[in-house]
């Protein structure tokens, strides 16, 4: 749909963004087991980094509210939001970042490398690398002539980098149905967007490659959903991709263990202050949503994730002699 988001829409956007939120909750306390008294990545039922998406929430709902399960989205390291509105199975990707044989891809991918081939969804540690896929993917849905699109998910800090502009460039030479999705939590890593972006607004930057752009103030997941429906819609009617650049905040640090000595004293506080979850709950009340139903639906959302950790935290390890299977190299 297009316009102001509908009644059914907004209540899954809260849910869904409950439920991301949840998930990421009961990351927290399982990524420091075993990693103390001496911080050592690489030990406990959740070794290597881990980037959280606290904050981010809107993006991924106001955009995937839009989509079917025949939708391509491709996602970054930070991937937790999106595969989750996507319709990711949580199950499966729970037991993928606790390394477990059922997870989405055995538990060989970990939490920056989600797959699930059901619902077309995937995300990479390596930034930019989803946004040549997703074009590619665009290609297959006008090649195949039916209405499918892809949405690739970067943060600000990829929009800088070369296969931003190369993706952008053939999306509109070969007007795919493709929407380029900009994450703008001002930082990549401990760097702020203005000590590397030329631009004041990544959007802009869509009339270097003939396409829309468009700046969602706000981290406002209405907002996002009406700009994102018109993106959507337009690429499925055969027009062509859109970039649309999101404002945002990271209530975490980069990763998990990051000092964020980089951010200016009272940031943190403040963007919590600000936080769109109970900030979208309060509009839905505003709005004569009724708080029994709106607790309801976020209690099934954590139940959920309940469910997805203890299936999880439950289930087998691959076979060591797994690790040999699917190597190409
Ligand atoms: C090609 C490549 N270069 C560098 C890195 C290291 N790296 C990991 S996250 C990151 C910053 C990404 O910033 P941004 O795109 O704004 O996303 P955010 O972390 O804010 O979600 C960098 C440089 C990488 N993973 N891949």
């Amino acid at each position: 749909m297009t316009g102001a988001s509908n009644a059914s829409d907004r209540l899954w956007m809260y849910a869904t963004m409950i439920k991301s939120r949840h998930f990421e909750a009961l990351i927290k306390p399982a990524y420091f087991e075993g990693k103390s008294p001496v911080f050592n990545m690489a030990k406990g039922p959740l070794p290597g980094e881990m980037h959280l998406s606290d904050g981010q929430e809107p993006c991924a709902v106001g955009v995937c509210a839009h989509l079917r399960p025949g939708d391509t989205v491709t996602a970054t390291h930070r991937p937790h939001h999106v595969a989750i509105a996507k319709g990711v199975d949580l199950d499966a990707m729970a037991a993928e970042i606790f390394g477990k044989a059922s997870g989405l891809s055995g538990g060989r991918g970990g939490h920056m490398h989600l797959f699930d081939a059901r619902v077309n969804f995937a995300c990479s540690g390596i930034i930019a690398q989803g946004l040549g896929p997703a074009v590619g993917a665009a290609l297959a849905s006008k090649l195949r002539g039916d209405d499918a699109v892809a949405v690739a998910f970067l943060g600000e800090g990829a929009a800088n980098q070369g296969a931003f502009h190369e993706a952008l460039n053939l999306a509109s030479v070969w007007k795919v149905p493709a929407i380029f999705v900009i994450e703008d939590n001002a930082y990549g890593i401990s760097v702020s967007k203005r000590d590397c972006t030329a631009v004041e607004r990544n959007a802009d930057r869509a009339a270097a490659y003939a396409m829309p752009g468009h700046f969602v103030a706000g981290n406002d997941a209405d907002a996002v959903h009406t700009i994102a429906g018109e993106a959507i819609a337009r690429a499925r009617r055969g027009e062509g991709p859109s970039l649309l650049e999101i404002e945002t905040c990271r209530l975490e640090g980069h990763f998990m263990g990051d000092a964020e000595g980089y951010r200016p004293e009272g940031e943190v506080e403040r963007l919590k202050a600000s936080d769109p979850i109970p900030a979208y709950r309060a509009r839905l009340l505003a709005d004569g949503f009724e708080a029994a139903d709106l607790d309801r639906t976020a209690a099934e959302a954590r139940a959920a994730v309940d469910a997805a950790f203890a299936f999880a935290r439950a289930a087998a390890y691959p076979d060591p002699e797994e690790a040999f299977t699917h190597v190409f190299a």
